[in-house]
């Protein structure tokens, strides 16, 4: 499979140009659920280890459906399927870009839950204008086992999230304690599954703003417990819904969302439908390809199908 890497905000995108799994055609929410049933083993060998790692989010070029896209994109992960993934695309469309096959300007990507689209800069930087997100749930207040009540909210951003501000109890929401934060968002999303909010696979995690002018920084846990190193895509399109829905930032107002890791993405929002709480955000970041390579299948191979998580 000819492969080509890169990251975006240190969150790392393997994008599938040749010899991965012929899904046919339809709508991509059908050729994800084909690729889950009939082909899986493809999504361990490429993304998982020994040939890759958990952090890494597999990008699957396909043939559109939707009218007018470019290009498909299937999402992957070390343990499944992402609905989207701004960084991803933002890796993407570098990616196409670095091949020759775009130039600066704009994208229409198909995905399974959606068409978005990525602007590319003269500088490299990717603008993805990312499905319509809002918040579903405000103020859940769960109980974590061993660790007492969080309350937070549920919002779609193109994957779903649980978005709870960081207190003391988890302490700083810094590199040095991504195991500690790691432990307890992976607790809460117990939680918040077991409270009937079982299609929450993504638990973020928020820093108290620290004074004025100071970017909003996170901690993103993703389904497979690897803790995002960009400040997310989706989260960050999430978590501009529920400030939005709150009236704590208006709309064309920019974001910084910075990252556990210290790496940041601008965002910003229209109002597709307020009175619905629906908004349209764009987030902005630049992604470095890293590697260019051809994934062997050998069959005498062990691991050839990668080690599941
Ligand atoms: O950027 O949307 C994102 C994302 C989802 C999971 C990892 N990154």
């Amino acid at each position: 499979m000819r492969v080509i890497d890169s990251h975006t905000a240190g969150e790392p995108t393997r994008v599938v140009l040749e010899g991965g799994p012929a899904l046919g055609d339809g709508p991509l929410a059908d050729r994800v659920t084909r690729f889950r049933a009939d082909f899986d083993a493809y999504r361990s060998a490429i993304v998982n280890e020994p040939r890759g790692s958990d952090t890494v989010v597999g990008a699957l070029l396909v043939e559109p459906h939707a009218a007018d896209c470019a290009a498909g994109v299937i999402f992957f992960n070390n343990v499944g399927y992402l609905g989207m993934c701004g960084h991803g695309t933002m890796g993407v469309v570098a990616t196409l870009a670095h091949l020759g096959r775009l130039q600066p300007g704009t994208v229409r990507l198909d995905t399974p839950v959606g068409v978005v689209s990525g602007q590319l800069g003269e500088q490299g930087e990717v603008a993805v204008h990312n499905v319509a997100s809002r918040r579903t749930a405000r103020d859940v207040r769960v109980q974590v086992a061993g660790f007492g009540e969080v309350r937070g909210d549920v919002a779609w951003g193109g994957n779903w999230f649980f978005l709870a501000d960081a207190d003391e109890r988890m302490g700083r929401v810094e590199r040095g304690n991504v195991e500690a934060l790691t432990d307890i968002a992976w607790r809460i999303r117990g939680a918040v599954n077991a409270a009937g909010y079982g299609d929450v696979d993504h638990v973020e995690l928020s820093a108290a703003a620290e004074g004025a002018g100071v970017p909003g920084r996170n901690f993103v846990l993703c389904p497979g417990k690897a803790y995002d190193r960009s400040p997310c895509g989706t989260g960050t399109s999430a978590k501009l819904a529920c400030l939005a829905a709150d009236g704590k930032l208006a709309e064309g107002a920019p974001w910084v969302q910075e990252s556990v890791t210290g790496s940041r993405f601008r965002g910003t929002y229209r109002w597709v439908d307020r009175a619905a709480g629906v908004i349209a955000p764009t987030i902005a970041g630049r992604a470095f390809i890293t590697a260019e390579s051809v994934l062997r299948l050998d069959a005498a191979d062990p691991f050839c199908w990668g080690i599941k998580g």
